[in-house]
């Protein structure tokens, strides 16, 4: 029975472009307290492995106390920890992973071509990217030879991919006769994928830095069996969830649905609330402060559409017909944030009309 953690794309030091600077400047902290959750789960499970599949780290702009928080934390590990550089810190003589800073339990891939290492329970074998891309499968004409031991490999990598980050056909994955294939790249927990006789999975990122990567995020616990069966579950790690909920506003108080749609959840998360449904106008200032207290940064979005009465004066011979029509042909060809803003025009439209020099 061989326990594997298996991480990736930490993307530590990410700029967090969407929060504020001092959010920004937090986040980056509680991403270095993530570490210690990565060596803790490896610690209180027993893990005989720890595999980190490439983008540790964001760019080569890392901060000094993220080095010293990354080395500290996996040297606290009581097993292998193996790196395999990906496209963001891939491997070079000025990169972090060429400074003196690595304990002796951590072990890093430093060329493109597949290197293999014995260790006691496992071969391993693994390669770097060396560069920000990488055009050919890391996988291209590697084929494990059968051995007593299962067969492990981390990589950075693109399955089914075309561009130019490892892209690696499933034929690949299906002829490498590796036992589990420890993946890098894609932010999405892929779960655990099986191709030919071997099995394979991204965790996805860590940590969600955007609100194109909601929900639950942390590392993989692999099992791989006597059997060379593999299990894997998703361990939960992440400080914060990126969160989107929907608010449908029509025919109630606007304050009173905010705060209803924030009740359930978890504060610490990040949200963002999209409103929606039917509304004369929202006042935009006074829901973000309603918002505000539900949640650890919260973000208000209108996608409300005109409540049906106020169109009722687009027949009428005068400007305000003529300009509810108009605004119906634009609306009717537009399509999400176009629609929104166009909906928007037309509630100003007619709040300008109606205290303006309007006569029928
Ligand atoms: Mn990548």
């Amino acid at each position: 029975m061989l326990h594997i953690l298996h991480a990736a794309d930490l993307h530590l030091d990410a700029p967090f472009a969407a929060l504020t600077a001092e959010q920004a400047r937090q986040r980056r902290a509680e991403q270095r307290l993530l570490l210690d959750k990565l060596a803790d789960a490896a610690l209180e499970r027993g893990a005989d492995l720890v595999l980190l599949a490439g983008d540790l780290l964001d760019s080569s702009q890392t901060y000094r106390e993220t080095a010293q928080a990354l080395a500290a934390a996996l040297g606290r590990i009581p097993a292998p920890v193996v790196i395999a550089p990906g496209n963001h810190d891939f491997y070079g003589a000025g990169s972090l992973y060429a400074a003196p800073i690595w304990p002796k339990n951590v072990l890093i891939f430093r060329e493109g071509g597949v290197q293999r290492v014995e260790l006691p329970q496992v071969t391993l074998y693994g390669s770097a990217f060396t560069g920000p891309f990488r055009d050919a499968s890391p996988l291209a004409g590697f084929q494990a030879p059968t051995g007593d031991k299962p067969s492990v490999m981390v990589c950075h990598a693109d399955v089914d991919g075309t561009g130019r980050y490892g892209p690696t056909p499933r034929t690949d994955i299906a002829r490498s006769g590796l036992t589990y294939l420890a993946l890098g790249h894609i932010h999405a927990c892929s779960g655990l994928q099986r191709e030919g006789n071997t099995y394979w999975a991204y965790p996805g990122c860590t940590e969600g830095r955007g609100f194109d990567e909601l929900g639950d995020k942390g590392a993989l616990w692999v099992t791989i069996g006597d059997d060379d069966a593999v299990t894997a579950e998703l361990l939960p790690l992440c400080r914060r969830r990126y969160e989107r909920i929907e608010c449908d506003l029509t025919g109630k108080d606007p304050r009173q649905a905010v705060a209803d749609a924030l009740t359930r959840g978890d504060r610490e998360d990040v949200c963002r609330l999209v409103l929606t449904g039917e509304s004369e106008g929202v006042d935009l200032p006074a829901l973000l402060q309603t918002a505000a207290p539900y949640r650890w940064a919260v973000t208000v979005r209108d996608h409300t559409r005109i409540p049906q009465d106020l169109w009722g004066r687009e027949a009428e011979d005068s400007l305000t017909g003529l300009f509810l029509r108009d605004m119906r042909r634009r609306i009717d060809a537009a399509d999400g944030e176009e629609r929104a803003i166009l909906e928007k025009a037309v509630r100003f439209g007619l709040t300008a009309l109606e205290n303006g020099e309007d006569t029928p």
